[in-house]
Protein backbone atom coordinates (compact mmCIF):
# COMPACT_ATOMS: atom_id res chain seq x y z
CA UNK A 1 0.00 0.00 0.00
CA UNK A 2 2.63 2.70 0.72
CA UNK A 3 5.37 1.47 -1.82
CA UNK A 4 5.03 4.74 -3.33
CA UNK A 5 5.81 6.73 -0.10
CA UNK A 6 8.60 8.70 -0.86
CA UNK A 7 11.42 9.09 1.77
CA UNK A 8 11.29 12.66 2.84
CA UNK A 9 14.41 14.83 4.46
CA UNK A 10 14.43 15.75 8.25
CA UNK A 11 13.31 18.38 9.38
CA UNK A 12 15.80 21.21 8.88
CA UNK A 13 16.34 22.39 12.45
CA UNK A 14 15.51 18.84 14.62
CA UNK A 15 17.58 16.82 12.07
CA UNK A 16 20.62 18.51 13.79
CA UNK A 17 19.65 17.02 16.94
CA UNK A 18 20.09 13.65 15.84
CA UNK A 19 23.22 14.24 13.67
CA UNK A 20 24.51 15.55 17.02
CA UNK A 21 23.60 12.77 19.40
CA UNK A 22 25.01 10.55 16.82
CA UNK A 23 28.56 11.99 17.45
CA UNK A 24 30.65 10.46 20.18
CA UNK A 25 33.14 13.35 20.67
CA UNK A 26 32.84 14.51 24.19
CA UNK A 27 33.87 17.96 22.97
CA UNK A 28 30.20 18.16 20.78
CA UNK A 29 28.14 21.20 21.08
CA UNK A 30 24.61 21.36 19.90
CA UNK A 31 23.55 24.30 19.20
CA UNK A 32 21.17 24.01 16.61
CA UNK A 33 16.99 23.80 18.42
CA UNK A 34 16.16 26.92 20.19
CA UNK A 35 16.31 25.22 23.64
CA UNK A 36 17.26 27.29 26.84
CA UNK A 37 20.49 25.46 28.69
CA UNK A 38 21.48 26.44 32.12
CA UNK A 39 25.76 27.37 32.26
CA UNK A 40 26.48 23.51 32.89
CA UNK A 41 24.23 22.90 29.40
CA UNK A 42 21.12 20.76 31.08
CA UNK A 43 18.28 21.79 30.61
CA UNK A 44 16.25 23.85 32.84
CA UNK A 45 12.95 23.61 35.21
CA UNK A 46 12.13 26.66 36.36
CA UNK A 47 11.71 27.50 40.11
CA UNK A 48 8.61 28.66 39.69
CA UNK A 49 7.35 25.95 37.58
CA UNK A 50 8.84 23.69 40.04
CA UNK A 51 6.64 25.46 43.14
CA UNK A 52 3.62 25.31 40.77
CA UNK A 53 4.14 21.86 40.39
CA UNK A 54 4.17 21.12 44.38
CA UNK A 55 1.22 23.16 45.22
CA UNK A 56 -1.06 21.47 41.57
CA UNK A 57 0.22 18.27 43.85
CA UNK A 58 -1.24 19.14 46.87
CA UNK A 59 -4.86 20.21 45.41
CA UNK A 60 -5.32 17.06 44.17
CA UNK A 61 -7.43 18.09 41.32
CA UNK A 62 -9.38 15.57 38.56
CA UNK A 63 -8.04 15.04 34.98
CA UNK A 64 -11.28 16.37 33.40
CA UNK A 65 -11.56 17.41 29.78
CA UNK A 66 -11.11 20.80 29.69
CA UNK A 67 -13.66 22.56 27.41
CA UNK A 68 -12.70 23.38 23.81
CA UNK A 69 -10.97 26.50 24.52
CA UNK A 70 -9.09 24.85 27.32
CA UNK A 71 -8.52 26.46 30.53
CA UNK A 72 -10.54 29.66 31.38
CA UNK A 73 -8.25 31.44 33.83
CA UNK A 74 -4.75 30.42 31.94
CA UNK A 75 -6.41 31.83 28.98
CA UNK A 76 -7.06 35.08 30.87
CA UNK A 77 -3.88 35.10 32.55
CA UNK A 78 -1.72 34.84 29.18
CA UNK A 79 -3.75 37.49 28.15
CA UNK A 80 -3.07 39.90 30.44
CA UNK A 81 0.57 38.81 29.93
CA UNK A 82 0.64 39.63 26.26
CA UNK A 83 -1.85 42.66 26.01
CA UNK A 84 -1.19 44.07 29.55
CA UNK A 85 -3.22 43.97 32.60
CA UNK A 86 -5.40 46.97 31.77
CA UNK A 87 -5.78 46.62 28.01
CA UNK A 88 -9.35 47.66 27.04
CA UNK A 89 -8.97 44.85 24.75
CA UNK A 90 -9.25 42.17 26.73
CA UNK A 91 -13.16 42.64 27.46
CA UNK A 92 -13.62 41.78 23.73
CA UNK A 93 -10.48 39.04 23.00
CA UNK A 94 -11.80 36.27 21.62
CA UNK A 95 -8.81 33.81 22.62
CA UNK A 96 -8.36 29.95 23.27
CA UNK A 97 -5.77 27.51 24.60
CA UNK A 98 -3.67 25.85 21.59
CA UNK A 99 -1.04 23.41 21.77
CA UNK A 100 1.95 26.03 22.33
CA UNK A 101 2.87 28.47 19.75
CA UNK A 102 2.54 25.85 16.75
CA UNK A 103 -0.78 24.97 17.55
CA UNK A 104 -1.95 28.47 17.80
CA UNK A 105 -0.58 29.68 14.40
CA UNK A 106 -2.50 26.59 12.94
CA UNK A 107 -5.74 27.76 14.65
CA UNK A 108 -5.02 31.34 13.04
CA UNK A 109 -3.84 30.22 9.90
CA UNK A 110 -6.91 27.83 9.30
CA UNK A 111 -9.37 30.75 10.39
CA UNK A 112 -7.48 33.35 8.11
CA UNK A 113 -8.08 30.86 5.14
CA UNK A 114 -11.63 30.12 6.53
CA UNK A 115 -12.95 33.74 7.46
CA UNK A 116 -10.75 36.53 5.70
CA UNK A 117 -12.47 37.78 3.53
CA UNK A 118 -9.68 40.18 1.59
CA UNK A 119 -6.86 38.29 0.61
CA UNK A 120 -5.34 34.60 0.94
CA UNK A 121 -1.83 35.89 1.13
CA UNK A 122 0.56 36.27 4.37
CA UNK A 123 3.44 38.04 4.36
CA UNK A 124 6.22 36.62 6.40
CA UNK A 125 9.66 38.15 7.10
CA UNK A 126 12.68 36.50 4.71
CA UNK A 127 13.81 35.13 6.56
CA UNK A 128 11.72 33.34 9.28
CA UNK A 129 11.16 30.19 11.29
CA UNK A 130 10.44 27.34 8.46
CA UNK A 131 7.10 26.09 10.14
CA UNK A 132 5.77 29.50 9.63
CA UNK A 133 5.73 28.59 5.67
CA UNK A 134 4.38 25.02 6.11
CA UNK A 135 1.66 25.99 8.62
CA UNK A 136 0.32 28.44 6.37
CA UNK A 137 0.92 26.95 3.28
CA UNK A 138 -0.88 23.54 4.40
CA UNK A 139 -3.89 25.81 5.02
CA UNK A 140 -4.27 26.84 1.79
CA UNK A 141 -2.83 30.26 1.81
CA UNK A 142 -0.04 31.75 0.10
CA UNK A 143 3.04 32.24 1.61
CA UNK A 144 4.85 35.56 0.52
CA UNK A 145 8.08 37.10 1.45
CA UNK A 146 9.02 40.96 2.43
CA UNK A 147 12.51 41.83 3.07
CA UNK A 148 14.10 41.77 6.55
CA UNK A 149 17.85 40.46 7.53
CA UNK A 150 20.58 42.81 5.54
CA UNK A 151 23.31 39.94 4.83
CA UNK A 152 25.45 43.58 4.82
CA UNK A 153 25.29 44.75 8.29
CA UNK A 154 23.59 41.36 9.74
CA UNK A 155 20.79 44.02 11.10
CA UNK A 156 17.11 44.99 10.34
CA UNK A 157 16.93 46.21 6.38
CA UNK A 158 14.01 48.30 7.35
CA UNK A 159 13.56 50.32 4.20
CA UNK A 160 13.07 46.78 2.27
CA UNK A 161 10.40 45.82 4.91
CA UNK A 162 8.61 49.18 4.72
CA UNK A 163 9.00 49.22 0.92
CA UNK A 164 7.73 45.56 0.78
CA UNK A 165 4.83 45.91 3.14
CA UNK A 166 3.48 49.02 1.20
CA UNK A 167 3.61 47.21 -2.48
CA UNK A 168 1.69 44.20 -1.28
CA UNK A 169 -2.13 43.96 -1.75
CA UNK A 170 -4.22 45.82 -0.09
CA UNK A 171 -5.74 43.92 3.03
CA UNK A 172 -2.42 41.51 3.13
CA UNK A 173 -1.91 39.27 6.13
CA UNK A 174 1.59 40.93 7.74
CA UNK A 175 3.09 38.10 10.12
CA UNK A 176 5.02 40.19 12.61
CA UNK A 177 7.81 38.31 15.59
CA UNK A 178 6.84 40.19 17.74
CA UNK A 179 9.95 39.72 19.87
CA UNK A 180 13.25 38.14 19.39
CA UNK A 181 13.02 37.41 15.74
CA UNK A 182 14.17 33.65 15.37
CA UNK A 183 16.05 33.04 12.82
CA UNK A 184 17.84 35.96 13.15
CA UNK A 185 18.01 37.64 16.57
CA UNK A 186 17.14 40.84 14.85
CA UNK A 187 13.99 42.80 15.95
CA UNK A 188 13.06 46.62 15.02
CA UNK A 189 13.11 49.45 17.38
CA UNK A 190 10.55 51.16 19.11
CA UNK A 191 10.86 53.92 16.40
CA UNK A 192 10.84 51.56 13.61
CA UNK A 193 7.74 49.37 15.07
CA UNK A 194 6.00 52.95 15.46
CA UNK A 195 6.38 53.11 11.73
CA UNK A 196 5.71 49.72 10.59
CA UNK A 197 2.21 50.32 12.48
CA UNK A 198 1.56 53.11 10.51
CA UNK A 199 2.53 51.52 6.67
CA UNK A 200 0.38 48.33 7.87
CA UNK A 201 -2.53 50.83 8.83
CA UNK A 202 -2.11 52.43 5.57
CA UNK A 203 -2.70 49.20 3.37
CA UNK A 204 -5.37 48.26 5.33
CA UNK A 205 -2.93 45.19 5.81
CA UNK A 206 -4.22 42.73 9.10
CA UNK A 207 -0.95 42.45 11.55
CA UNK A 208 -0.91 38.64 12.74
CA UNK A 209 2.02 38.42 15.63
CA UNK A 210 3.34 35.49 16.91
CA UNK A 211 5.14 36.00 20.22
CA UNK A 212 6.81 32.97 21.33
CA UNK A 213 9.93 34.53 23.09
CA UNK A 214 8.08 36.92 25.44
CA UNK A 215 10.82 38.02 28.28
CA UNK A 216 13.73 36.39 26.20
CA UNK A 217 14.48 39.32 24.00
CA UNK A 218 15.12 41.80 26.82
CA UNK A 219 14.75 40.14 30.16
CA UNK A 220 11.73 42.12 30.51
CA UNK A 221 8.08 40.59 29.63
CA UNK A 222 6.34 44.17 29.17
CA UNK A 223 9.38 46.21 26.88
CA UNK A 224 9.11 42.39 25.00
CA UNK A 225 5.03 43.11 24.31
CA UNK A 226 5.80 46.82 22.62
CA UNK A 227 5.09 45.63 19.36
CA UNK A 228 2.14 43.82 20.21
CA UNK A 229 0.78 46.60 22.25
CA UNK A 230 1.50 49.63 20.10
CA UNK A 231 -0.59 48.05 17.01
CA UNK A 232 -3.31 47.58 19.63
CA UNK A 233 -2.88 50.94 21.13
CA UNK A 234 -2.94 52.36 17.18
CA UNK A 235 -5.83 50.21 16.37
CA UNK A 236 -5.49 47.42 14.77
CA UNK A 237 -7.60 44.51 15.37
CA UNK A 238 -4.76 41.52 15.86
CA UNK A 239 -4.45 38.06 15.94
CA UNK A 240 -2.12 36.76 18.40
CA UNK A 241 -0.14 33.63 18.53
CA UNK A 242 1.24 32.79 22.28
CA UNK A 243 4.10 30.41 23.50
CA UNK A 244 5.14 29.48 26.98
CA UNK A 245 7.65 27.16 25.88
CA UNK A 246 10.63 29.22 25.95
CA UNK A 247 9.66 31.95 28.59
CA UNK A 248 8.77 29.29 31.31
CA UNK A 249 10.57 26.75 29.88
CA UNK A 250 7.55 24.54 29.28
CA UNK A 251 8.40 23.03 25.77
CA UNK A 252 7.32 19.48 26.21
CA UNK A 253 4.10 20.74 28.32
CA UNK A 254 2.51 22.66 24.74
CA UNK A 255 1.01 25.54 26.59
CA UNK A 256 0.05 28.77 24.36
CA UNK A 257 -3.15 30.71 23.21
CA UNK A 258 -4.15 31.71 20.29
CA UNK A 259 -6.36 35.56 20.23
CA UNK A 260 -8.46 37.33 18.15
CA UNK A 261 -8.87 41.34 18.81
CA UNK A 262 -12.91 41.69 18.26
CA UNK A 263 -14.49 44.59 17.71
CA UNK A 264 -17.16 44.07 20.57
CA UNK A 265 -19.30 41.26 22.13
CA UNK A 266 -21.36 40.42 19.28
CA UNK A 267 -18.18 39.69 17.03
CA UNK A 268 -16.11 38.02 20.23
CA UNK A 269 -19.41 35.73 20.62
CA UNK A 270 -19.05 34.73 17.00
CA UNK A 271 -15.68 33.92 16.63
CA UNK A 272 -14.98 32.87 19.67
CA UNK A 273 -18.30 29.82 18.21
CA UNK A 274 -15.96 29.23 15.10
CA UNK A 275 -13.12 28.55 16.89
CA UNK A 276 -14.50 25.90 18.53
CA UNK A 277 -15.73 24.52 15.64
CA UNK A 278 -12.65 24.74 14.16
CA UNK A 279 -10.71 22.89 17.13
CA UNK A 280 -13.14 20.25 17.82
CA UNK A 281 -12.32 18.28 14.99
CA UNK A 282 -8.29 18.63 15.71
CA UNK A 283 -7.94 17.64 18.83
CA UNK A 284 -11.45 18.20 20.87
CA UNK A 285 -9.72 20.22 23.54
CA UNK A 286 -5.66 21.00 24.50
CA UNK A 287 -3.83 19.22 27.37
CA UNK A 288 -4.93 20.44 30.96
CA UNK A 289 -1.02 20.15 32.93
CA UNK A 290 0.84 23.19 31.44
CA UNK A 291 -2.02 25.01 31.29
CA UNK A 292 -2.47 24.77 35.17
CA UNK A 293 0.69 25.59 35.73
CA UNK A 294 1.11 29.01 33.49
CA UNK A 295 -1.75 29.94 35.97
CA UNK A 296 -0.61 29.21 38.89
CA UNK A 297 2.82 30.76 38.37
CA UNK A 298 0.69 34.10 37.07
CA UNK A 299 -1.68 33.82 39.36
CA UNK A 300 0.10 33.17 42.44
CA UNK A 301 2.03 37.26 42.93
CA UNK A 302 5.54 35.69 44.99
CA UNK A 303 5.67 33.06 41.86
CA UNK A 304 4.84 35.23 39.12
CA UNK A 305 7.79 37.67 41.08
CA UNK A 306 10.03 34.83 41.01
CA UNK A 307 9.41 33.70 37.67
CA UNK A 308 9.92 36.95 36.02
CA UNK A 309 13.43 37.12 38.20
CA UNK A 310 13.85 33.61 36.14
CA UNK A 311 13.25 34.84 32.72
CA UNK A 312 15.57 38.36 33.20
CA UNK A 313 18.17 35.34 34.69
CA UNK A 314 17.58 33.44 31.44
CA UNK A 315 18.04 35.99 29.15
CA UNK A 316 20.96 37.39 31.20
CA UNK A 317 22.78 34.37 30.91
CA UNK A 318 22.42 34.40 27.21
CA UNK A 319 23.66 38.28 26.57
CA UNK A 320 26.71 37.42 28.74
CA UNK A 321 27.84 34.27 26.51
CA UNK A 322 27.31 37.02 23.56
CA UNK A 323 29.49 39.42 24.74
CA UNK A 324 32.24 36.50 25.90
CA UNK A 325 31.91 34.93 22.12
CA UNK A 326 32.50 37.98 20.66
CA UNK A 327 35.58 38.61 23.05
CA UNK A 328 36.64 35.34 22.43
CA UNK A 329 36.51 35.88 18.91
CA UNK A 330 38.54 38.83 18.95
CA UNK A 331 41.07 39.51 21.47
CA UNK A 332 41.90 35.43 22.31
CA UNK A 333 41.55 34.37 18.39
CA UNK A 334 42.16 37.71 16.58
CA UNK A 335 39.29 37.47 14.11
CA UNK A 336 39.87 39.97 11.84
CA UNK A 337 36.16 39.61 10.98
CA UNK A 338 33.56 41.98 12.19
CA UNK A 339 31.43 40.29 14.85
CA UNK A 340 29.55 43.35 16.21
CA UNK A 341 26.16 41.69 15.23
CA UNK A 342 26.92 39.20 18.26
CA UNK A 343 26.51 41.64 20.62
CA UNK A 344 23.36 43.79 19.08
CA UNK A 345 21.36 41.02 17.54
CA UNK A 346 19.08 39.65 20.50
CA UNK A 347 16.97 36.63 21.77
CA UNK A 348 17.95 33.22 21.94
CA UNK A 349 19.76 33.16 18.41
CA UNK A 350 22.53 34.71 16.60
CA UNK A 351 22.20 34.57 12.94
CA UNK A 352 26.06 34.41 12.56
CA UNK A 353 26.61 34.87 8.77
CA UNK A 354 28.64 31.13 8.41
CA UNK A 355 28.14 29.81 4.96
CA UNK A 356 26.32 26.24 4.59
CA UNK A 357 30.04 24.69 3.69
CA UNK A 358 31.17 26.35 6.96
CA UNK A 359 28.34 25.10 8.86
CA UNK A 360 29.64 22.01 7.53
CA UNK A 361 33.23 22.39 8.66
CA UNK A 362 32.67 23.13 11.91
CA UNK A 363 30.85 20.38 12.47
CA UNK A 364 32.96 17.64 10.50
CA UNK A 365 35.88 19.38 12.39
CA UNK A 366 34.86 20.94 15.45
CA UNK A 367 31.83 18.66 16.16
CA UNK A 368 29.64 21.90 16.74
CA UNK A 369 26.25 21.55 15.47
CA UNK A 370 23.81 24.29 13.90
CA UNK A 371 21.57 24.47 11.17
CA UNK A 372 22.86 25.36 7.77
CA UNK A 373 21.98 28.73 7.58
CA UNK A 374 24.34 29.37 10.13
CA UNK A 375 21.84 30.05 13.34
CA UNK A 376 23.89 29.72 16.58
CA UNK A 377 21.27 29.17 19.37
CA UNK A 378 23.05 30.69 21.97
CA UNK A 379 21.07 29.06 24.91
CA UNK A 380 23.41 25.96 24.38
CA UNK A 381 26.95 27.74 24.93
CA UNK A 382 28.15 27.89 27.90
CA UNK A 383 30.91 29.21 30.32
CA UNK A 384 32.50 25.88 29.78
CA UNK A 385 32.78 26.20 25.79
CA UNK A 386 32.73 29.54 24.95
CA UNK A 387 36.00 29.74 24.41
CA UNK A 388 36.08 26.09 22.01
CA UNK A 389 33.32 27.60 20.30
CA UNK A 390 34.84 31.06 19.17
CA UNK A 391 38.20 28.80 18.10
CA UNK A 392 35.92 26.70 16.19
CA UNK A 393 34.25 29.64 14.15
CA UNK A 394 37.37 31.80 14.16
CA UNK A 395 39.32 28.59 12.14
CA UNK A 396 36.10 27.86 9.50
CA UNK A 397 35.40 31.61 8.92
CA UNK A 398 39.04 33.11 8.87
CA UNK A 399 39.69 32.60 5.40
N1 LIG B 1 7.09 30.74 16.56
C1 LIG B 1 8.41 30.89 16.55
C2 LIG B 1 8.99 32.05 15.83
C3 LIG B 1 9.22 29.96 17.20
O1 LIG B 1 10.54 30.13 17.17
C4 LIG B 1 8.63 28.87 17.87
C5 LIG B 1 9.48 27.88 18.52
O2 LIG B 1 10.63 27.73 18.29
C6 LIG B 1 7.24 28.78 17.87
C7 LIG B 1 6.50 29.73 17.21
C8 LIG B 1 6.42 27.73 18.53
O3 LIG B 1 6.98 26.87 19.39
P1 LIG B 1 6.07 25.94 20.31
O4 LIG B 1 5.11 25.25 19.41
O5 LIG B 1 7.02 25.01 20.96
O6 LIG B 1 5.38 26.87 21.26
O1 LIG C 1 14.72 25.95 17.23
C1 LIG C 1 13.67 26.26 16.67
O2 LIG C 1 13.60 27.20 15.90
C2 LIG C 1 12.37 25.53 16.88
C3 LIG C 1 12.29 24.73 18.12
O3 LIG C 1 7.90 21.34 18.63
C4 LIG C 1 11.11 23.83 18.19
O4 LIG C 1 12.05 24.83 15.73
C5 LIG C 1 11.29 22.47 18.35
C6 LIG C 1 10.22 21.63 18.49
C7 LIG C 1 8.95 22.15 18.48
C8 LIG C 1 8.75 23.50 18.32
C9 LIG C 1 9.83 24.33 18.18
Amino acid sequence: TWSSVPQGPPDAILGVTEAFKRDADPKKMNLGVGAYRDDNGKPYVLEAVKKAEAILLEQNLDKEYAGITGVPDFTKAAAKLAYGDESPVLSNLAITQSISGTGALNIGANFFSTFYPHAKNIYVPNPTWGNHNAIFSRAGLKVEKYGYFDKSTNGLNINAMLEDIKNAPKNSIVLLHACAHNPTGVDPTQEQWNEIAQVVKDQGHFPFFDMAYQGFASGDCTKDAYALRKFVADGHQVVLSQSFAKNMGLYGERAGSFSIVCADADEKSRVESQLKILIRPMYSNPPIHGARLVNTVLNTPELKQLWLDEVKTMAERIISMRTKLRNHLEADFGSKKNWEHVTNQIGMFCYSGMTPEQVDKIKDDWHVYLTRDGRISMAGVSSGNVKYLAEAIHNVTKD
